[in-house]
């Protein structure tokens, strides 16, 4: 794994001082959140939804940040090397906002687990954790981790996780050349998988086991609640007792978990987001015609 092992790391060290390529968007003000988490973003493949989040960063603001696992996908970058410069522009604002004083924790996931190996170090900033416990303003204590280590669990057979990752992969290329063509015809962003995944049973049945048995090793480890990345589906719910949340991905959901100042907790879908900001402009521009 040698060259990847180095690759984002040597170009992290010197970000924050480089210029991105897409010049960050100054709002008259950011939207403060006490905390942000983000996960399942995928830099390094053409899955990743780079537009979008560089939106949202250049949007948003926090005291803390989680990264919450599979921001980089080293597998992919191991088979095919693919990096343009919105995925540079990502690592620069990341590294910015640490910079700024937002204390960031990165917990690696699955696809980018050769940063396990820097666990415990902080860099530039970025605290890298195997995983975290968070303390919401109101006081619950969350167990944070990416998720992919209750894998043997949920998935019996090794060629089943294969199978679904073939499959995945299918769908997101499926994915992307239908949005293609919805932003031809002026068609807001729209998650075919998303939409799959509340058809097919399977998917289903697979999110809900996930859930239930991280919620498990929430109760187990006496914490009040958990907040997990890895199955690309945002959600929030109890589940006996336990605060769940998944923050979702930036790969089709484009979803963010952030917690207000009274401990408050909202998933944040992107897309409509940016839909909403349109519509008030389109609205403010038929009011100044008027
Ligand atoms: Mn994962």
């Amino acid at each position: 794994m040698g060259t990847i092992t180095q690759l984002p790391f040597d170009a992290i060290a010197g970000f924050a001082d480089a210029a991105p390529q897409i010049t960050e968007v100054t709002v008259a003000e950011r939207r403060r959140y006490r905390t942000i988490w983000i996960s399942d973003v995928h830099l390094g493949t053409r899955g990743c939804n780079a537009e979008m989040l560089i939106d949202f960063l250049d949007h948003v603001d926090s005291e803390q940040m989680y990264l919450v696992g599979d921001i980089f996908d080293g597998w992919q970058l191991k088979k095919r090397f693919f990096w343009p410069a919105t995925h540079n522009d990502i690592v620069w604002r990341i590294m910015k906002r640490a910079k700024r004083g937002t204390r960031i924790t990165y917990i690696p996931g699955n696809h980018d687990e050769m940063f396990r190996q820097f666990t415990g170090l902080d860099f530039g900033g970025v605290k890298i954790r195997r995983q975290a416990i968070h303390t919401t303003a109101d006081g619950r204590r969350l167990l944070v981790l990416h998720g992919d280590e209750f894998d043997a669990i949920t998935l019996s057979h090794r060629w089943l996780a294969h199978a679904g990752d073939l499959a995945y992969h299918v769908m997101m290329t499926l994915n992307r050349w239908v949005n293609v063509w919805r932003r031809a015809f002026n068609l807001p962003y729209w998650s075919l998988s998303k939409y799959a995944k509340h058809k097919v049973k399977n998917a289903v049945e697979f999110i809900s086991n996930f859930e239930e048995i991280v919620a498990r090793e929430a109760r187990a480890r006496g914490v009040d609640g958990v907040v997990a990345g890895h199955i690309h589906t945002a959600d929030q719910r109890h589940i006996d007792g336990i605060d769940y949340y998944n923050d979702g991905d930036w790969v089709e959901g484009c979803t963010a978990l952030v917690e207000h100042e009274d401990g408050r907790m909202e998933i944040l879908h992107w897309a409509s987001a940016i839909a909403a900001r349109g519509e008030a402009r389109a609205a403010a521009e038929t009011r100044r015609a008027a």
